[in-house]
């Protein structure tokens, strides 16, 4: 590859044109500066670009999950149903880019190989996989934190005869699954959605599970003219709720202890939120200690448990599908379904346990585990992802001095408040390791962290200082922090992604803030009242 000139020098530079990326370009617009925004794809969207499998959808409400920014925008936007599938969700971004014209600051399949600092000059330079140089004063990283699908590595896939595909890898023009033997590995939130989607469409689908994670009805439902018009007329008040809410998303938490009530009011509690008025994530609030207190917890996961023996029929399924107690309920990333577990009660639908019995290989015509060969016609792997440091380690990203990234980052991400790294100068992290991020709405925390940091850049250039940099000390006590309410908690203790437990290799660390969106919102806006304290400012 040889680097070629280098384009026009601007203020931002800005990886990627999802939710994040496109709310930071309309903010830095409305600052007057001049940026750029690279995105590796062929359109505007990031997750909801890439993932286009079979059932995909948010799985926290689409009048929630959404900007706030424009109170023109959240009114004239009608979402059609409770939780928008992917192709809406695609639709409202593209909308929003023609909206705010924001396409014409937008430069599309563009994939970022490497990020430069210079200590002179204070400016970053970004070189692309196609050799374009891109030269910026402030290089904001919305990268996204499950961008990076984890790829499929079973011996003999190679040899596979049918078609294979990644859930966030799906081809634009759908697949036809009728009349197919497909085989889906993976039973995680895509696993979990595309599972009822797949068994209608194909002749026969084949579930393999690894581990049975607990998932939860979203008790989805068309949103009606009236409830648009209620929401509406009221948005200021919802927004208001959910920025005081743990998750970002006003979910009417219970603040009492599961402890604390009889036997009947608590299954009562839990009733509510699995039936049509609760419903997805307000299982996790139904009592305010469900992920501290393990017993707390294990009532959670009794109670889905119960649920599942009584919703599938074949009880060596039910078994197979309930969750072991080696995974706290809600430690993995709490799947929202449709018709889930109902699935397996279907003729076509059979289910694998491949922890008792391993996948050994991919064969020319199915896959084997160490009990018998599966004929297959298709493959589909919902295997996941390298969350929350894949994106930013995949390209190579050098600060002062020419420090790596990916050394500095060698045992675990380490930032400042989630936003900023020692060492990277003038770069930002929006909703990455060490924030709220994907433990909240993400919308909603995309929104905080632009704002946040929308408001110092402008803030340090009134004062006519060119260069921010995180200061160690600051970063050092943010990670112990992040770590310290972690370990309060059941987090740590299933295997997930939060962890990078699901990448061979990984180390293992805590990824996400847990303490919840509005504590760490006052913690980060404490900060800037303070003129930014923890930052270097020249
Ligand atoms: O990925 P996952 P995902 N052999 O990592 C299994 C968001 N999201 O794409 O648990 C066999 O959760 C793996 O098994 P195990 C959401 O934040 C949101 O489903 O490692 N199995 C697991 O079952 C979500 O959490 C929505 O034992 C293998 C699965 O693959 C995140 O994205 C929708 C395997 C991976 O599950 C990731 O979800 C979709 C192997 N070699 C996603 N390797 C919304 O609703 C992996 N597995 C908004």
């Amino acid at each position: 590859m040889t680097p070629q000139k280098t384009t026009a020098p601007v203020d931002m530079i800005i990886v990627g044109a999802g939710f994040a990326g496109l709310y930071q370009l309309y903010r830095a617009r409305r600052m007057g500066l001049s940026v750029k925004l690279l995105e590796a794809g062929d359109g505007v969207g990031g997750t909801w670009y890439w993932n286009r499998y079979p059932g995909a959808r948010c799985d926290v409400e689409s009048l929630d999950y959404s900007y706030s920014f424009s109170e023109e925008l959240q009114q004239e936007w009608n979402w059609s149903e409770r939780y928008a599938p992917q192709a809406e969700i695609l639709r409202y971004i593209n909308h929003v880019a023609d909206r705010f014209d924001l396409r014409k600051d937008i430069q599309l399949e563009t994939r970022v190989a490497s990020a430069n600092f210079d200590d002179a000059s204070a400016r970053w330079t970004v070189i692309t996989e196609a050799g374009e140089r891109f030269d910026g004063q402030y290089l904001i990283m919305a990268t996204g934190c499950l961008s990076i699908p984890q790829p499929p590595d079973f011996k003999g896939l190679e040899t596979f005869k049918g078609d294979w595909y990644h859930s966030a890898n799906w081809p634009r023009e759908g697949v036809d699954f009728a009349g197919k033997r497909v085989g889906l590995i993976g039973t995680g939130s895509s696993g979990v959605q595309m599972t009822p989607v797949i068994a209608e469409q194909a002749a026969h689908l084949t579930v393999f599970q690894r581990t049975a994670n607990f998932s939860v009805p979203a008790q989805n439902e068309p949103l009606t003219e009236a409830t648009l018009a209620h929401v509406k007329a009221h948005y200021a008040e919802r927004r208001a709720l959910g920025r005081e809410a743990v998750t970002g998303q006003f979910l009417s938490a219970n603040d009492k202890s599961a402890l604390e009530v009889s036997d009947e009011d608590r299954l009562k509690e839990f009733e509510f939120r699995w039936r049509g008025a609760g419903g997805g994530f307000r299982m996790l609030r139904a009592f305010n200690d469900l992920m501290r207190n393990p017993i707390a917890n294990q009532y959670a996961g009794d109670f889905v448990r119960g649920k599942i023996r009584a919703t599938v029929k074949d009880p060596v399924k039910a078994e197979i599908l309930c969750p072991k107690p080696d995974l706290p309920f809600g430690t993995k990333r709490l799947c929202v379904d449709t018709h889930y577990y109902e699935t397996f009660n279907r003729d076509n639908v059979d289910l694998v346990d491949v922890k008792a019995h391993p996948i050994t290989e991919i064969t020319p015509t199915g896959l084997r585990t160490t009990q018998g060969h599966h004929e297959l016609d298709a493959i589909v792997f919902a295997t996941g992802f390298d969350a929350m440091t894949g994106a930013l380690l995949a390209m190579d990203i050098r600060g002062t001095g020419g420090q790596s990234l990916r050394e500095k980052w060698a045992a675990g991400p380490r930032t400042y408040l989630g936003v900023s790294i020692a060492g990277f100068p003038n770069l930002f992290v929006i909703a990455g390791p060490g924030s709220p991020s994907v433990l909240s709405n993400v919308v909603h925390s995309i929104e905080t962290h632009v704002d946040w940091i929308s408001n110092f850049i402008e803030h340090s250039r009134s004062r006519g200082t060119r260069r921010i940099e995180a200061e160690q000390a600051h970063e050092d006590q943010w990670v112990d922090h992040v770590n310290e309410v972690a370990n309060q908690t059941l987090y740590p203790v299933g295997n997930s992604w939060y962890l990078g437990a699901n990448m061979p290799g990984k180390p293992r660390v805590f990824m996400p803030y847990v303490a919840g969106v509005p504590a760490y919102r006052r913690i980060i806006e404490g900060v800037a009242e303070k003129n930014y304290e923890g930052f270097a400012q020249a």
